[in-house]
């Protein structure tokens, strides 16, 4: 069933400014958070069970929990350079309801003992960042930020930092190094950002749905949001639905809905006449499944048991007017352009599986060329610095696997198409 906490009155007009929004109770979560202590809302994000949104549902509280104590500078930081291809949320969610994600980050930031705060916001994000940029001067000027904010011992500065359009800066320790002012490479881990993060120091990051879920669980108490959504699931998830469906967009969900229902019931399904041949659960990173499994609930225990991910909830629909074969290398493509080279396996292994893919797009593969994009991806898999290699080799060894018939076709309409006929026997 769709249910709005985020996106509740998400089109009321002037959500964006501060009189509408707290009109709306704005803010009276970040009153509620203060006359608290940190240890007592950490607690609330510890019981609400909230995992985060951004790719790999690591347990919110649990993450601020890491961060030491005392008085060393610590430092939040917002994930907003959402680019992974399919996923458009944040989006939606930082330009009509600002001051959600800025309410949200007081309070975490009040809960980790940081001081200092960043939105790092992908470049190509304009109007959001101008939305942020107005929404974050209102809240200076109205003491949510800065010296002892609303007479508490709280002190925090909030900046907005916009990236220059890198894929690989949405990896949290390459965006680190971005906004450092160096080329974002990521970086090795442990140590992880919540011990040696931005400028060495303990760094909470999160992503930007993450973040403002937060004022809500605070309204509702922990114990109340761990309620919504299903066992190691809670609350809910802003999807994007796109691809081959009828009303693609972003809808909010409550975790556990059959995934059918989000798909043809929310999104209308492709277009009559067509059928899925396959889905992407978690944006373009995650493994892709089969139309059967969309009689799973979409959660994140059921994604992983499939054999996927729920990632970062952007669901796209590739539907049987689309040659698997396309949207292989369409995607192989991406992940080697975004490749920051700093790594082998993924600086090689992506142009390889590109040139093994085009090789076939020109006719000239064989059966034998599978095997060996499927070891390239298996090579990949575990053996990068981070993730983006993984993001590769993940849906791509998926393909392969699901659709091997297809691809096998598809190479030998090829070889007639380029007039070499059918591959030798012995390969
Ligand atoms: C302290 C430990 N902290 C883990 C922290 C870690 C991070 C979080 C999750 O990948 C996924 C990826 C993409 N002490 C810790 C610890 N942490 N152990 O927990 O860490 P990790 O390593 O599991 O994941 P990650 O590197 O953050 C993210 C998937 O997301 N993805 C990507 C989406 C990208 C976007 C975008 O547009 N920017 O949405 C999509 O599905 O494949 O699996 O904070 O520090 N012992």
């Amino acid at each position: 069933m769709s249910k709005h906490i985020l996106f509740d009155r998400i089109d009321e007009p002037g959500l964006d400014t501060i009189e509408v929004y707290k009109a709306r109770g704005g803010y009276q979560s970040l009153e509620k958070a203060l006359r608290m202590t940190p240890e007592e809302v950490l607690q609330n994000l510890l019981d609400s069970g909230l995992r985060g949104r951004g790719g790999a549902g690591f347990a919110m509280g649990k993450k601020v929990s890491f961060l030491p104590r005392g008085s060393m500078d610590k430092y939040l930081v917002c994930n907003a350079d959402e680019s992974e291809p399919g996923t458009f949320k944040d989006r939606e969610l930082m330009q009509k309801s600002p001051h959600m994600l800025i309410e949200g980050m007081i309070i975490a930031a009040y809960a980790a003992g940081a001081n200092r705060s960043f939105i790092y916001i992908r470049g190509e994000y304009e109007l959001q960042a101008m939305k942020l940029e107005a929404a974050l001067h209102e809240a200076r000027e109205a003491g949510y930020l800065g010296e002892n904010i609303l007479g508490s011992d709280h002190s925090q500065s909030l900046i907005l930092h916009r990236g220059a359009g890198a894929y690989i800066c949405g990896e949290e320790t390459g965006l680190l190094d971005s906004l450092e002012g160096k080329r974002g490479n990521p970086r090795l881990k442990p140590p992880f950002p919540a011990n040696q993060g931005l400028y060495q120091g303990p760094t909470l990051i999160n992503n930007v749905e993450t973040l403002a879920t937060v004022p809500h669980i605070i309204k509702m108490t922990g114990v109340e949001y761990a309620k919504l959504g299903v066992e190691n699931s809670a609350g809910t998830k802003l999807i994007s639905i796109s691809g081959n469906v009828q009303r693609p967009g972003n809808y909010e969900i409550e975790l556990g809905m059959k995934s059918y229902d989000i798909v043809y019931g929310l999104a209308g399904g492709p277009e009559p006449g067509r059928r899925v041949k396959f889905w992407f659960p978690g944006g373009s990173s995650s493994p892709v499944l089969k139309p059967e499994d969309l009689d799973l609930p979409y959660d994140f225990d059921s994604m992983a048991k499939a054999g996927s991910m729920l990632g970062s909830g952007a669901i796209i629909v590739v539907d049987d007017s689309v040659p698997v074969m396309d949207v292989a290398l369409k995607l192989a493509k991406f992940y080697r352009h975004e490749s920051c080279g700093k790594c082998t396996p993924c600086r090689e292994g992506t142009n390889w599986t590109v040139k093994m893919l085009e090789r076939i797009d020109k006719g000239e593969g064989t059966p034998m060329d599978l095997d060996i994009i499927a070891s390239v991806q298996d090579q990949i898999m575990g053996n990068c610095l981070c993730v983006l290699g993984d993001a590769m080799a993940m849906p791509l060894s998926s393909m392969v696997a699901k659709f091997r018939d297809e691809f096998e076709e598809y190479m030998e309409e090829a070889r007639v198409r380029a007039g070499l006929g059918a591959p030798p026997a012995s390969s």
